[in-house]
């Protein structure tokens, strides 16, 4: 039986930094509603409906203008809830969808005239089976020439075995959530020096979101600040933030989305970095076609 999901902060507060123009959430997701869009049966988890309307609204109040919707594994590889956001956005939406080896061109094609950009693969463990490598290595040799990206979120500790298969990838790879590294051990880990190993290869990208995450400290998850700061300021071409909303599997403090805003404050050291975060960044990976 799994356990109730926590429901998102039904009042974030507004923010205390202003976004720059343009400023985009590369890492959000869009739930449901399931009576419309049902989870997938094999899901390892239940989360409220999260639908579009609530998402729009939040990034208004936050001074948000754009977002990636990253399909969740309760979806499964059914990206219908995504692709429906993404059609009614104007194009202020790009996606990154899950599919299965034997997706056809014709899919894909049609996921890229949706506004799919990328693909996902999980290797974490409460999330179930890990993407099979096989599949892996086959969807990314197709999804290569159509400019697309693939997005990798996985426990800390499996970076050390997984290196060597992404390095061996033909294609921009974004790391989900910092690696998902366990903050309380501290910058001079093994995991995060391996993340920081693998930034060096400059196909990497890192998403510098999921404090709340990796924090063992708990709100307002300053623990996680040294990370991101890090990352942002050794890597400022090739970060992206996000909110994570609804945040699925938060199980306690579940964030106020107003106050991650806010956290940019500390990761982003000047206006600079956060407008290549916010902006430049996420336009160069899922907006290309739109700045020539
Ligand atoms: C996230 C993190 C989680 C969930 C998923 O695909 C998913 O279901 O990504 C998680 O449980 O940590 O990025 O939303």
């Amino acid at each position: 039986m799994q356990p109730a999901a926590l429901p998102f902060h039904p009042s974030p507060k507004a923010p205390e930094i202003r976004l720059p123009a343009g400023a985009c959430d590369a890492h959000c997701h869009v739930f449901g509603p399931s009576a419309r869009f049902p989870f997938a049966p094999q899901r390892t988890y239940t989360p409220v409906d999260a639908p579009k309307e609530t998402l729009f609204a939040l990034h208004a109040k936050l001074g948000i203008d754009r977002c990636v919707l990253v399909q969740a594994s309760c979806h499964g590889t059914d990206n219908a809830a995504m692709l429906d956001m993404i059609a009614a956005s104007e194009g202020r939406c790009r996606g990154v969808a899950m599919v299965t080896a034997d997706v056809s061109d014709a899919e894909l094609q049609s996921l890229h005239d949706g506004g799919v950009r990328g693909v996902r693969f999980n290797f974490v463990t409460h999330l179930g089976e890990d993407a099979d490598l096989d599949a892996v290595r086959a969807i990314t040799a197709r999804i290569a020439p159509l400019g697309w990206h693939a997005v990798v979120h996985f426990d800390a500790d499996r970076l050390e075995t997984l290196a060597p298969v992404l390095k061996s990838l033909p294609l921009t790879m974004v790391i989900d959530h910092m690696g998902r590294v366990d903050a309380s051990l501290g910058v001079d880990q093994p995991a995060f020096r391996m993340l920081l190993d693998l930034m060096a290869d400059e196909r990497f990208w890192v998403k510098v979101c999921g404090s709340e995450r990796i924090s063992r400290a708990g709100p307002p998850f300053h623990d996680a600040v040294p990370f991101a700061r890090s990352l942002v300021e050794r890597f400022p071409e090739r970060v992206l933030w996000g909110t994570d909303w609804p945040h699925p599997n938060i199980r306690k403090n579940m964030p106020d989305d107003g106050a991650l805003v806010d956290l940019l404050a500390l990761i982003a050291p000047d206006e600079a970095h956060l407008h290549r975060l916010l902006v430049d960044n996420p336009t160069r990976l899922y907006w290309s076609e739109t700045t020539g």
